[in-house]
């Protein structure tokens, strides 16, 4: 039988048929071992090939079926070895907000940067419209918007509590597999709602979030939405990010820059501060912008993230 695995907790995993029905499964234990440098063999959103067990009701996965793409974070922060978080995901959500809490233009680039690493298509969600109410406020979320929308990645605004805009939301979601991201308190849980009121999602006074945990031991799960579409929920999204990667490849992952691939004057141009760069010189110009170029070098020059060589 074939299933998609909605649910792991790291030695069961609930698989949901073609035809809908919940199964919990076990991994063959050959499996196990075959995991590469991943801690977790099966991951939410994998396919699975499974075998019901013989007089039960648990089955055991058998076969794990080609990945269209994953993405995973370092299984703790200076190992070599990663946690696949959700596999055969169709887009990448990111809900951010200007205020209450305010996400940093460096955690969406961070963010951004690991989609296009995995070749996941990325859209980014601005909650909270209601309170954007000063012109400095709109001024800002419309530079942002418009600028994200340049570099290739859509943008939406929306106010869960107002019910704005949701229904684009709703639509965005339609029929696709949605990995949502976005820190704690930014209304992940209330835009859900928003859309599946059935849900009832237990949504968190901001005042509340600030123990924030380590939620290495945690995992994503799926949930069906009546639109069709499903959405995969990430605990402890804080430490996505790219494994292993060079200096020069970092530029690929951002596609304003991409596109001047090759026209420095050194072949491994790293763009950070080389004679005759072309993305420098394409900065100056306006052409790229210089919060972008300022997220990228804070990523190229970070320790946490560069390959340690
Ligand atoms: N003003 C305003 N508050 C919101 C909005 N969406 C969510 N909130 C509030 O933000 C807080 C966190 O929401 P929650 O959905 O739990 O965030 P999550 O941690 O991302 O799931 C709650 O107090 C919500 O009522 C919104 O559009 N406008
Ligand atoms: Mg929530
Ligand atoms: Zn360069």
């Amino acid at each position: 039988m074939e299933g998609i695995v909605t649910k792991s907790t790291g030695s069961w995993y609930r698989v949901i048929t073609t035809k809908g029905h919940a199964v919990d499964c076990r991994l063959r234990g050959k499996l196990k071992i075959a995991g590469s440098k991943a801690t977790n063999p099966v991951a939410v959103g994998d396919k699975v090939v499974f075998r019901m067990e013989d007089g039960n009701s648990t089955g055991i996965i058998e076969e794990i079926l080609d990945r269209k793409n994953y993405i995973i974070r370092k299984a703790t922060k200076l190992s070599r070895q990663t946690h696949v978080i959700a596999a055969n995901i169709d887009q990448a959500v990111i809900i951010v907000t200007l205020a209450l809490p305010r996400t940093s233009t460096g955690f969406i680039d961070r963010f951004l940067v690991t989609c296009e690493a995995y070749s996941i298509p990325a859209c980014i969600i601005f909650n909270k419209l209601d309170l954007i109410t000063t012109p400095g406020d709109k001024a800002k979320l419309e530079e942002l918007s418009r600028m994200y929308t340049l570099i290739g990645y859509p943008c939406l605004s929306v106010s869960a509590t107002e019910k704005t805009h949701t229904d684009q939301f709703d639509t965005l979601l339609k029929n696709k597999i949605s990995l949502l991201a976005g820190h704690s308190g930014v209304g992940k849980s209330a835009l859900i709602n928003a859309i599946e009121p059935g849900f009832d999602l237990k949504v968190q006074a901001v005042s509340k979030m600030h123990k924030k945990g380590r939620h290495t031991t945690t995992f994503a799960e799926m949930f069906k939405l009546s639109n069709g579409g499903h959405i995969i929920d990430t605990p402890g999204i804080k430490e996505f990010g790219l494994v292993n990667f060079e200096a020069w490849e970092l530029c690929h992952y951002f596609p304003e820059m991409r596109r001047f691939f090759n026209q420095c004057r050194y072949d491994n141009c790293t763009h950070y501060n080389e004679p005759g760069c072309r993305v420098k010189e394409e900065v100056s110009r306006g052409n790229i912008h210089i919060g972008r170029y300022e997220n990228y070098l804070n990523i190229l020059l970070g320790e946490d993230t560069r390959r340690s060589n």
